[in-house]
């Protein structure tokens, strides 16, 4: 499916109480959400989630740091939801991503950068499926968000 895409809402972004502020920007960019539930990740499920890092320089630091606290999950859906959504997010490192973009606004470096984007509507389906049964993700149309 082509019109949906999957974000975490990261811990620092969470603890710093952006969590609103993130959801309305989202959002006011048209896309609606279709299911949405706050988590604290055990290692092994940020392992899963980030298995395709697993050989990088970053990827300890980056597994204690997505285990540091809560996350939000959310099924976004829009025309073109992946590249619409990556293009919300933003360049990894915050202090790259354009003006406006929810790195650039809430993210500090390219760790804590905020959201996570998924780069395919296939990667979507993985990850969201990590996180939300075919039950939880709502198919009903209703105005509004
Ligand atoms: P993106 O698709 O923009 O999230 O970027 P990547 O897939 O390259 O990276 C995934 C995550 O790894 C980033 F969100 C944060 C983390 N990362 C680091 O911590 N350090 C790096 O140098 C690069 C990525």
């Amino acid at each position: 499916m082509d019109n949906r895409t999957f974000t975490l809402i990261k811990p620092e972004a969470v603890a710093a109480g952006n969590t609103g502020k993130i959801l309305d920007a989202i959002l006011g960019a048209g896309f609606r959400l279709r299911a949405l539930k706050m988590v604290s990740l055990t290692r092994n499920r940020a392992e899963k989630f980030y298995a395709v890092h697993r050989e990088r320089p970053f990827y300890e630091k980056l597994i204690g740091y997505m285990t540091s606290g809560p996350v939000i999950a959310a099924v976004l859906e829009k025309d073109n939801a992946v590249a619409d959504f990556r293009r919300l997010a933003g360049n990894t490192d915050p202090a790259r991503a354009e003006e406006g973009t929810l790195r650039r606004r809430f993210g500090t470096d390219t760790r804590h950068n905020a959201v996570h984007a998924s780069d395919s509507d296939e990667h979507a389906r993985e990850e969201w499926e990590q996180f939300f049964t075919e039950t939880e993700i709502t198919n009903t149309d209703y105005s509004g968000a």
